[in-house]
């Protein structure tokens, strides 16, 4: 039997940061070697909120570097760019026309974000999840790591793919593959550095609020310093009433690569003003080696451009041919 395969990616909304790598990334990385790997940079969905447009493709070419960085590897990873590759988009519309409207509705991230819109809330964020679903089902993905924030997003694709099957699958026979959301359980929720009980987050406009991978050793020892905390001395994980003292002393157990066990023995007697230089050289240590290599790759911007083309004609091929299976069972003719 063939490996399973992985489909994954994040926007190209602003600077990448500790969440994303957490929840998202570096779980890819640790387990590239068992799966067949799609990632892609998803772009279409940055543009489902305001976007500059003179930003983008700087922030798409970016984020592809970070997936090298981060560890990514082109024997086991194919890396692309979403709006390469236009099934995506036409999957969409096809998925579109079968999903019920009270669906997108409930989702808490169209909830949350339409807030932030007002007037201005555009259609494409509240089809924002119809577009993960095509990401997802064009690859027959078996398995979508991503942070505990995406895991509705993830249900609703596999109802959308249930959907389509019961309707226009025949004799037995699928049109979609299901797919399981893989969410680690550690760091599956990084939160914000101002306030741990809010996510941290690309779009939040303070930059205290989280710690970017290119972030530089004074801006990562700044951000610590200011970082909120709470008055109590000794630290410990899982006191519901200290999300922050939860929230670093999980940050310190990954980016150390310690056991929860020997945090927590280490920290037990210690006070804010003690632990906070710990949390620092750990996390500008663990970026050390991300930022070396990303400024390798983003020097090197012809190796990375033969990296996205080479990944669009791998991803493409797979993407197509899903595509026209749908399109054959929602009867459409095969063009002339
Ligand atoms: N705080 C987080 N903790 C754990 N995982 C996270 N992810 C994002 N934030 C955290 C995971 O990163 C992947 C890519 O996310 P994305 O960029 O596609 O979208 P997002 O979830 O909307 O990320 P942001 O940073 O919060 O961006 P904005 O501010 O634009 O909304 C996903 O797997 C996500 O779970």
């Amino acid at each position: 039997m063939g490996k399973q395969r992985i489909l994954s990616g994040v926007q190209p909304t602003g600077n990448l940061h500790l969440g994303n790598y957490l929840g998202a990334i570096s779980n890819w990385v640790e387990a590239q070697s068992q799966y067949d790997n799609f990632f892609c940079v998803v772009d279409l969905h940055a543009i489902t909120v305001p976007h500059n447009p003179s930003t983008l493709k700087e922030n798409t070419y970016k984020t592809a570097a970070l997936y090298l960085a981060c560890g990514l590897d082109l024997e086991h990873c194919k890396i692309f760019v979403q709006s390469h590759i236009c099934a995506h988009s036409e999957l969409t519309w096809l998925l579109n026309c079968v999903t019920p409207l009270n669906w997108l509705e409930r989702m808490i991230q169209f909830k949350e974000k339409a807030v932030k819109q007002g007037e201005n809330v555009s259609v494409g964020l509240l089809d924002y999840p119809v577009l993960m679903a095509a990401d997802i089902l064009l690859y027959d993905a078996d398995k979508v790591p991503v942070g505990e924030d995406q895991k509705q997003h993830i249900e609703l694709t596999r109802d959308i793919a249930v959907r389509i099957n019961d309707q226009f699958g025949s004799k037995g026979e699928s049109v979609l593959k299901i797919p399981e959301p893989l969410i680690r359980k550690e760091g599956a929720r990084v939160m914000s550095l101002n306030d741990g009980t809010r996510k941290m987050s690309k779009s939040d406009p303070s930059e205290l609020s989280r710690i970017n991978l290119l972030d530089s050793p004074e801006e990562i020892n700044k951000k610590i310093k200011r970082c909120k905390t709470d008055p109590i001395k000794g630290l410990s994980f899982d006191e519901p009433e200290r999300p922050e003292c939860n929230n670093l002393l999980t940050l310190y157990m990954l980016l150390s690569g310690k056991q929860k066990q020997e945090v927590a023995a280490q920290c037990q007697d210690m006070g804010w003003g003690q632990f906070k230089p710990l949390l620092t050289e750990a996390t500008i240590e663990a970026l050390k080696p991300i930022q070396q290599k990303y400024q390798e790759v983003i020097d090197e911007k012809g190796y990375l451009e033969s990296v996205l083309r080479k990944g669009r004609q791998q991803a493409e091929a797979v993407a197509n041919a899903t595509l026209s299976r749908v399109k054959t069972a929602l009867g459409y003719s095969v063009p002339l």
